[in-house]
């Protein structure tokens, strides 16, 4: 039997992580169980109040047999990304928490296709970004560490995402799209590193996270707000980056309703703080403090953003994203919910990586149904390229894969991948193939911010029948392990791992001589 995950994260506020942990992990929940409960407590709640029942049809397949969908693209469709930080799996009400009030992205979810297999590439915020941006592994692109090796870019930091590799923004830019960049970059904070030379026509934000502000033994400047290369606001108000981001989000795209425009919206929450931010509106109203409050002013935002698309008659045009770029970190007292997966963001578990996604296109995408292959944000610069009409960088490696047939509810669609690397910072730890996942055997992994490491053996789950990792089958499945191994082996020569380079890796960029980004009055 399954608990409802809001509730267990909300009725075990007292109990210390640990225990909850124990809590979760206490019985093995398949796919199976997993999916009847969204429909449950999720999609269909919420399909009531939304949608007339003739189009409400939650399937375990990615193809529904009672809808006829023309998937064949014609005109050059809008894109919208929509990406939290730190928001965990088990946060919106479509991937079952009963705790936050989601109504919003719920009904994408009625209206569209729910990703339950969807992984970012990291557990910390730049490498997963720089996988989203260029559709390859953060070690590929060498964005997997910061300059000093720490987890993220800092501010002022002399790294940034290589100019010289292409982004989904510079690929769908040269098929005339209006690009826009509204909120949280993270992929360097000098100059030549910024949104705006990397194809975005125009960005709004904070060139990192918000909690990266001054302080007094660093050299870290005023939390700037900026407006394409400016600094327009230090220290930014964060109690109203959201209410911000939407309204210039919304501006973008009634200003470019007559064209094709792509709209990448990296929220700044519920982020990295102890204590997210949210506006008045939202402050103190939900029932999981600063945390809830800022979950429910994202969903409202989203709810703004889907309205405007409708009110401009853009929605049978616009593909829309909705997904998170690591899961919820473990705090004390507890606050985002992973949940029914294990572990914590900032790790390589299921709970670190793999994220909620809801894709939405009316016209398109069938609607009220569920996508349980393996995907990842890599896919999105692929997958949008094909719809463009062009392809991705044919000169060099792109790890993600076009993965329209899935999105589109093509029947048989199947994964595209062969296995998925889990790497922490520099270190692989993890592969998962198919229905396996296994942990691999290290002698000394890294931790949460590399604080300690520690020896670890091989741990093998299920992921199909034990969406929870609670039964380690390696003992039981001694060929299945010795098949994943021999995949990290190929992983560790493409890619590398710890101090030994892939043969297939690129450089990032580096400046000599970083400047903070000052408000010059
Ligand atoms: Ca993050």
């Amino acid at each position: 039997m399954f608990v409802r995950k809001g509730k267990i994260s909300n009725n075990l506020k007292h109990l210390g992580p640990q225990r909850v942990e124990r809590l979760q992990h206490s019985k093995p929940l398949s796919r199976r169980h997993f999916l009847s409960h969204l429909i449950k407590v999720g999609v269909a709640g919420t399909a009531a109040s939304f949608a007339s029942p003739s189009t409400i049809g939650f399937q375990s397949v990615a193809n529904p047999n009672n809808k006829t969908i023309n998937s064949s693209i014609t005109t050059r469709p809008n894109f919208i990304i929509i990406l939290c930080d730190n928001l965990g799996y088990g946060d919106v009400g479509c991937f079952g928490s009963s705790l936050h009030r989601t109504p919003n992205i719920d009904r994408l979810a009625v209206e569209g296709m729910l990703f339950t297999d969807f992984y970012a590439t990291s557990g910390v915020c730049t490498p997963s970004r720089a996988s989203l941006m260029t559709g390859c592994y953060p070690r590929r692109i060498n964005m997997h560490i910061g300059e000093n090796g720490q987890p993220v870019l800092k501010p002022v930091s002399k790294k940034g995402l290589n100019p010289k590799e292409t982004t989904i923004a510079e690929i769908l830019k040269s098929k005339g799209y209006a690009t826009a960049c509204i909120g949280k970059w993270h992929l360097g904070d000098q100059l030549s590193f910024l949104p705006t030379r990397q194809g975005f026509d125009y960005y709004f934000g904070i060139p990192y996270s918000d909690d990266m502000t001054a302080q007094p033994n660093r050299n870290w400047p005023p939390l700037p707000l900026m407006e394409n290369e400016k600094v327009i606001h230090a220290p930014a108000n964060r109690n109203v980056l959201t209410k911000l981001y939407t309204e210039k989000a919304v501006e973008f795209i009634k200003a470019n309703k007559n064209k094709p425009f792509f709209l990448y919206l990296p929220h700044a929450m519920p982020g990295s703080t102890r204590s997210p931010f949210a506006s008045e509106t939202f402050r103190g109203k939900s029932r999981n403090g600063p945390w809830g409050d800022s979950v429910e002013e994202i969903d409202f935002s989203t709810g703004r953003i889907i309205a405007a698309l409708k009110h401009l008659g853009l929605e049978n045009n616009t593909l829309v994203v909705w997904t998170s770029d690591n899961g919820a970190p473990r705090r004390n007292p507890l606050q985002g919910s992973n949940l029914p997966l294990a572990g914590w963001g900032y790790t390589t578990a299921e709970g670190g990586q793999r994220v909620p996604c809801v894709m939405w296109w009316p016209s398109k995408i069938p609607a009220g149904t569920t996508c349980s292959e393996l995907c990842t944000t890599m896919d999105l610069l692929p997958t949008f390229a094909k719809l463009a009409g062009t392809s991705s960088p044919q000169d060099r490696i792109i790890d993600g894969h076009d993965i329209w047939p899935l999105a589109s509810g093509r029947h048989n669609a199947k994964s595209p991948y062969k296995a998925f690397y889990y790497y922490y910072m520099e270190q692989l730890q993890a592969i998962r193939s198919g229905k396996w996942k296994l942990y691999l055997p290290l002698k000394a992994k890294l931790h949460i911010l590399r604080r300690q490491t520690k020896p670890s053996s091989a741990e093998l789950y299920d992921l199909t029948e034990d969406i929870g990792e609670t039964r380690n089958l390696v003992a039981e499945y001694p060929d299945i392990v010795k098949h994943l191994l021999a995949i990290a082996k190929k992983a560790r020569d493409d890619l590398g791992d710890m101090g030994r380079p892939g043969k297939n890796q690129r450089p990032a960029a580096f400046v000599d001589k970083p400047t903070p980004r000052l408000l010059k009055m």
